[in-house]
């Protein structure tokens, strides 16, 4: 008997629609297919795969608003975010669609003759996505990987399949040979872990938790295969006293309680300089009572439901005990929703400063100097991102050298720009995503030494 799954609108707890999951055998015969389709995707000519590459952002933008819709009633997305993720997805194929024609070897002199390296494809990648932003991490993962001459395959979270099964349809109408992106829903333990032991899966790619990213790591640390790790954070949200105040009040909701908290990056610790923790908190308290909290689908939203009662639980579930000092808005339900919380911490080693709460809990604590903010913000197993507000740029540059984490923004809460490098210190992951050398990460370097003779 087949395997479903029924899949739910967080906003409303109606049922969208029931998918089928995939077996152990399925999925070996979609690695087997891929790995069929990879021998002629990777002899393409590179004009021709960029050609193709670029049809298919073509096709995703001439989609968007269908994309966008359907990530809204699958995720609870505002329509304003998952407009912008669509819009990534486009983006990224664009941007990597340059690559099949600069993917450049070195000439290397060495005595005795004549040595050349090549950028070789490795064959099928895994890519293995979560439900918090199934479509700009689905991309992140194919359009490198494809630009570079491999096929993927692709397994999306059992909770929000259908963008990206959406997406696999459109890449073939966009003219993609069959094969070359398979999107295969299934269960982690089921569809992930074959990836992870299939050998002819030569890297998989992984983003969620912490836990079940380990081990993925042991998996492929089994057969020596490459792995890209994408993990939690507990990211930290600085503000010395010399920033711009207003700015960083207003700003610091939107950088922990965008997609409801539900964000590797979110800045779901806020260290205030002491001499301006009353004023910052106040203006904090502000924003957040102003929050939108409502319906994804109006335009106005600027937070959704959390993903599942499941996940609402294990959020609430770090507030047991603990007082909060305000609260935002959030409607009553049906749906998932919480109310945007901001908690003042006072003792370093409670759970709701220490875990990823991955909901829309925000914990607050006073520092005195430059050196005690350094400390408290890597004070984590975590390492992924976050910001410091200051308007003193060496200041600015003394903190983000010393803040053990992959991406920092000054005076900005964006972690996220498909030109630049991203991925975490410590157990927020291993490797980079997106920027200019994503597509190297999908190749094995291979030196030919040919003799004068
Ligand atoms: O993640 P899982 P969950 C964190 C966040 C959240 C917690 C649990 O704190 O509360 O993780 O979320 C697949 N082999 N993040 O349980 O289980 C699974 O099917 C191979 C942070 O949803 O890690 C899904 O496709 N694959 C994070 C994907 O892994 C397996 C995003 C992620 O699910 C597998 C999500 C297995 N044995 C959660 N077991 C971030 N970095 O943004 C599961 N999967």
């Amino acid at each position: 008997m087949t395997d479903t799954f029924t899949v739910i609108d967080p906003a409303t707890e109606r049922p969208l629609a029931e998918v089928a999951l995939a077996s152990a055998a399925e999925t070996d015969a979609a690695i087997e297919r891929a790995h069929e389709a990879f021998r002629s995707w990777r002899a393409v000519a590179p004009g021709e795969r960029a050609r193709l590459l670029r049809a298919f952002a073509a096709v995703v933008d001439a989609h968007l608003d269908e994309l966008a819709w359907l990530e809204v009633r699958n995720a609870g997305h505002t329509i304003g975010n998952a407009r912008w993720e669509a819009g990534n997805v486009r983006d990224v194929l664009n941007y990597y669609a340059a690559t099949p024609e600069r993917l450049f070897g070195r000439q290397i002199p060495v005595p005795g003759g004549i040595d050349v390296t090549f950028r070789e494809p490795l064959g099928v990648v895994g890519v293995i996505v979560p439900w918090n932003f199934p479509m700009p991490i689905a991309g992140w993962g194919f359009a490198p990987a494809l630009a570079a001459g491999n096929t993927v395959v692709l397994k999306p979270a059992e909770l929000t399949p259908l963008t990206a099964i959406r997406l696999g349809e459109l890449a073939r109408e966009a003219g993609l040979p069959e094969g070359v992106l398979t999107v295969i829903p299934g269960r982690g333990p089921v569809v992930g872990e074959r990836f992870v032991t299939h050998p002819l899966v030569r890297k998989v790619c992984f983003t969620g938790s912490t836990a079940v990213g380990k081990r993925i790591m042991a998996g492929c640390a089994a057969q020596v295969k490459p792995v890209t790790l994408e993990l939690g954070g507990k990211s930290a949200n600085i503000v010395f006293a010399d920033a711009d105040l207003a700015k960083a009040a207003a700003t610091a909701p939107y950088a922990v309680f965008d997609n409801a908290g539900q964000d590797c990056c979110a800045r779901s610790r806020i260290l205030v300089q002491s001499s301006v923790y009353d004023e910052f908190l106040a203006g904090l308290g502000k924003a957040v009572a102003g929050m939108r909290v409502i319906d994804p689908a109006d335009e106005a939203s600027e937070m959704g439901p959390l993903i599942s009662a499941a996940h609402r639980e294990k959020v609430t579930g770090y507030l047991a005990g603990v007082e909060a000092a305000f609260t935002g808005p959030a409607p009553e339900g049906p749906g998932y929703w919480m109310p945007p919380t901001v908690v003042l911490a006072d003792d370093v080693t409670r759970p709701i400063w220490r875990e990823e709460v991955f909901g829309p809990v925000v914990a607050v604590m006073p520092f005195d100097d430059e050196d005690e903010a350094i400390q408290l913000a890597n004070d984590t197993e975590y390492g992924l991102s976050g910001s410091i507000f200051t308007r003193d740029l060496s200041r600015a540059l003394r903190v983000a050298r010393g803040v053990e984490a992959g991406n920092l923004s000054v005076n900005s809460h964006a972690s996220v720009r498909y030109w630049t490098p991203f991925g975490g210190f410590k157990q927020s992951g291993l490797g980079r995503e997106l920027g200019p050398d994503a597509p190297d990460a999908f190749t094995e370097e291979k030196n030919v030494f040919i003799a004068h003779g």
